[in-house]
């Protein structure tokens, strides 16, 4: 048992050792806020956004159980959805330009800021691969159109006719009721681009989007979702963010970039996400009053496995994978 004198001299001692430790080494205010609650770290996480990110969460979760990393947990995790016909705002069935054209983007990125993407492919159904070999195997990070085509078919990807019947049937009636006053930008037709995150129990992150884009758009638009810094980014030493809404709003504010700045900045990933939208809605206000149906949509996950995720409005849905259970929820909204 120690005495009295010798506890008091401990814990002076101890004392004098964090001041000095504290005057020589000091810590930056994300380590500290990292030190503080480290016991609460929860490893892995997955969050995806819209209803098919429950698919993608349990494929990501397979992968990492078999000894994948978070980069083959949403690589695989969104091509669920690119595969899946029923899914009509991602990969094959995705709905097609105001041309009937059907045209993909997308990224990928991991923690250690590689970076892969891929828009305006229209013959690959599962461009989040051809992204990922754009990061892997070449030195570029970003390849659109003819070219994006042409790499995935030198890759070995099957030619793929991606207009599904359905998709046509939808086109058809759009055209039909298409009037000169449509502005191309209202999201009602489909707001279910993938967005997904993952952070496995190593503590490495990363992201992955896929999407048709916005129905009925200008041919050769490209949005925000094969953007590194809009639709989505990974740090290695914060966590990451992704998107899903109008693009055009997202690319203004490269929205997933700040999510990501204002949580190395200590934020939480839930308040970092809600500051962003604030500045969505401040910086994309004249056309965000405009249209009722304007939504964008932000998630994010930090190291310690807390996550974000908020709407501009009322509606965004999304799936979470944390703590051995994967459920489906309502996002809170900003207006
Ligand atoms: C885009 N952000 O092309 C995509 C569309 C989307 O949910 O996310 N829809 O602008």
């Amino acid at each position: 048992m120690i005495g009295r004198r010798e506890f008091l001299r401990n814990s002076l001692l101890a004392g004098v050792g964090a001041i000095i430790a504290k005057k020589f080494k000091p810590l930056w205010p994300s380590e500290v806020a990292f030190a503080k609650s480290s016991k609460q770290v929860s490893r892995p996480v997955l969050i995806s956004t819209w209803r098919q990110g429950i698919a993608a969460n349990e494929m990501g979760f397979k992968v990492l159980s078999e000894g994948g990393t978070a980069l083959d947990a949403v690589e695989l995790g969104v091509r669920t959805a690119e595969d899946d016909p029923k899914v009509m705002s991602v990969g094959y069935g995705g709905l097609p330009d105001e041309c009937g054209h059907v045209s993909l983007d997308a990224c990928i990125m991991d923690w250690n800021f590689n970076a892969g993407a891929v828009a305006f492919v229209q013959k690959c159904k599962n461009p989040v691969s051809v992204a990922r070999k754009v990061m892997e195997l070449t030195k570029h990070v970003f390849i659109v159109g003819e070219g994006a085509d042409r790499f995935a078919k030198l890759m070995g990807f099957p030619e793929v006719d991606l207009l599904t019947d359905e998709a046509r049937k939808r086109w058809l009636e759009w055209k039909r009721k298409a009037s000169p006053n449509d502005n191309w930008l209202s999201p009602e037709e489909n707001h279910d681009t993938i967005a997904m995150l993952a952070l496995d129990k190593e503590g490495r992150v990363a992201g992955a989007v896929t999407t048709s884009g916005l129905a009925w758009k200008i041919h050769g638009r490209v949005g925000d979702s094969p953007i590194i810094g809009a639709g989505l980014y990974v740090d290695g030493e914060v966590g990451a963010a992704g998107s899903t809404g109008v693009g055009e709003a997202v690319i203004r504010t490269c929205g997933s970039f700040l999510v990501v700045e204002y949580m190395r900045n200590g934020m939480h990933p839930q308040k970092a996400v809600e500051e962003t939208l604030k500045r969505v809605l401040k910086v994309n206000k004249k056309w965000i009053d405009k249209d009722p149906n304007f939504q964008v949509a932000f998630i994010a996950v930090n190291l310690k496995g807390e996550i974000g995720a908020m709407g501009l409005r009322k509606g965004f849905q999304y799936a979470l994978y944390k703590d051995g259970k994967n459920q489906f929820l309502d996002a809170p909204n900003l207006i």
